[in-house]
């Protein structure tokens, strides 16, 4: 046991305001802990504070896309429709913040360039783009796992002389396409998001495709009266039953292989999934992420759906994926396929047709010169490692970060929380967690009282300091790749992956065994009296 002789200017350093940052600061705050919040826009709401591209929605259900921990938080809410527009999401967030009176914690446009565990004083150094040190306790991640917006190394970039933007990246002010011969390059939830929406607004729409994709409909549609004042009055249950499913939120999974039942009855569940939307189809059964054979009975289904809706069967064709279906995101639209029967808008493949260079005036492929008023990227994030890494995190001795996973090709968490050799740095959502594969804010609700929970126990001994032990994190790891094996996803080129960032090679930092088995897991570590951990 140690006293904390040195003084921080902390307990508690939290990064971001997103979901994460919002709770944790009030978890730790009522904890009874000193905590600062920091963030590098200008106000709260994370990924929906930059994702304000067209079209941008979510895709969980707005009645389990928040906060449940408080009654009176969850019943003073009113979400408008199935799936909220990112304006009303980020409303939302500054809700929570007024609500939970947060933001008094936080220093805004305050980004982090570089930060240190001091060895010797047993705390972090914590540097800021403008010059500044601040010094704390404990450090926590609350950065999201995907706020590392991804433009690609294409040369020219800086000669184009239209606007270009990042769709993770969008301007404040309204961009304007009226007119205007747009390119969107990618095709991911957040291209197809904004297609239909761009293609409305635009003079000439092409679209960039490096890998097609399974699109399902999201079937959106507003919220009656009766309905949300029903769920307003039942949180107890509906937190409950968020907290019992895989994916932090009920779907229609049904617990059948695809192969048990015949063609006939699969285009029958398939076809009803299709009409709900959403979630409904990726789990309507159950090994659709398991087994090759099933799996090719969704991705036909899709295709066909593809098929005939798309006019053009030469595009049609090139609309259609091959890859193993939700093996990369599984994607919800709205009125994706049919936006390519518009006379205007066109689809280039750059597999077929590479992009070379971007010019003074448009994008340069391997066969045409295109000129374009604005180009948008969609092409993702340095997911999962990459918010992290952009901080520059040095552990014990010096190590990087980036060092000690290998530039993210050997992630090692213990849950997701932390990793050995950088005492008193915790993620929240962090790789080898279930995180990216469920719904959010429950995942951040148990991942942030987990975290509280073990700074409060290790105070209640007397200590301060809290590293995870090494055979903690090989073990989990060897635990998350084992269960990560059986599934598709691995054999899938995708964000999760990390293989969308050139010259990385592939690894799964993702834990798949569904929220309920993680939480069981996180609340035996709890009663075993935080095992894993070590604390002085
Ligand atoms: O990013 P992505 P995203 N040249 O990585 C292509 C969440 N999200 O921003 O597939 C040409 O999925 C790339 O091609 P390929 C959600 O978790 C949620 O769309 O790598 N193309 C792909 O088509 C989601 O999964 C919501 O071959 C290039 C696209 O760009 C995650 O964010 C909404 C390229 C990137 O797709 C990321 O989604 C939005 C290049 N050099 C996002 N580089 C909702 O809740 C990349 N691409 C609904």
């Amino acid at each position: 046991m140690s006293e904390q002789t040195h003084q921080t200017d902390y307990e508690v350093l939290v990064v971001g305001a997103g979901f994460s940052g919002l709770y944790a600061v009030y978890r730790f705050r009522e904890a009874g802990l000193t905590v600062q919040g920091f963030e590098r826009a200008e106000d709260v709401g994370g990924v929906w504070h930059w994702n304000r591209y067209p079209g941008a929605k979510c895709d969980s259900e707005s009645i389990y896309y928040n906060f449940t921990f408080s009654e009176d938080l969850y019943r003073k809410w009113t979400w408008s429709s199935r799936f909220a527009s990112q304006k009303e999401i980020l409303s939302y967030l500054h809700f929570v913040a007024e609500e939970l009176d947060v933001k008094k914690h936080f220093q805004f446009q305050r980004e982090v360039v570089a930060a240190f565990y001091d060895d010797v004083n047993e705390l972090w150094k914590v540097h800021f783009s403008d010059d500044v040190t601040v010094t704390a306790k404990y450090f926590i991640a609350a950065t999201g796992c995907l706020s590392k917006a991804n433009v690609p190394p294409i040369s020219g970039i800086d000669q184009f002389e239209g606007e270009w933007y990042h769709t993770g990246d969008w301007p404040i002010e309204e961009v304007d396409f009226k007119d205007q011969d747009v390119a969107v390059i990618g095709t991911g939830s957040s291209g197809v998001q904004a297609i239909p929406v761009i293609a409305k607004e635009a003079k000439s729409l092409t679209v960039f495709q490096r890998t097609p994709q399974y699109a399902v409909p999201a079937n959106n549609y507003v919220y009656e009266h009766d309905y949300i004042d029903s769920v307003k009055n039942d949180r107890s249950s509906i937190r409950e039953l968020m907290y019992s499913t895989r994916l932090g939120m009920p779907t229609d999974r049904r617990e059948v292989s695809a192969l048990d039942e015949t063609k006939e009855q699969r285009e029958a569940v398939y076809e009803n999934a299709w009409t709900k939307g959403g979630f409904v189809f990726p789990t309507a059964y159950n090994d659709l992420l398991i087994s090759e054979e099933s799996n090719a009975t969704a991705a036909s289904f899709i295709r066909n759906k593809i098929r005939s809706t798309v006019q053009d069967e030469d595009v049609a064709e090139q609309l259609c994926p091959e890859y193993y279906y939700a093996a990369k995101r599984p994607i919800f639209d709205s009125g994706y396929y049919e936006t390519f029967n518009q006379p205007h808008v066109t689809l280039v493949d750059v597999k077929q047709e590479p992009i070379e260079v971007l010019t003074k005036t448009g994008i340069q492929t391997t066969k045409t010169l295109y000129d374009f008023d604005k180009i948008v990227f969609a092409t993702g994030y340095d997911g999962i490692t990459g918010s992290l890494f952009k901080m520059n995190i040095h552990g014990r001795n010096g190590q990087s970060l980036q060092e000690h996973w290998q530039n993210g090709e050997a992630v090692q968490t213990y849950l997701g929380v932390a990793t050995n050799d950088f005492p008193n740095f915790f993620m929240i959502t962090g790789p080898q967690s279930p995180s990216v594969l469920m719904n959010m804010p429950v995942a951040i609700e148990q991942h942030v009282d987990f975290i509280t929970d073990l700074i409060l126990n290790t105070r209640e001994k007397g200590s301060t300091n809290i590293e995870v032990v090494q055979a903690a994190v090989s073990n989990w790891s060897k635990e998350c790749k084992t269960i990560a094996d059986y599934t598709l996803y691995v054999k899938t080129d995708s964000w999760y992956t990390g293989t969308n960032i050139e010259n990385r090679k592939s690894r799964f930092p993702i834990f798949v065994g569904g929220f309920p088995m993680f939480k069981q897991i996180c609340d035996q570590v709890i009663q075993n009296e935080f095992e894993g951990f070590v604390v002085s």
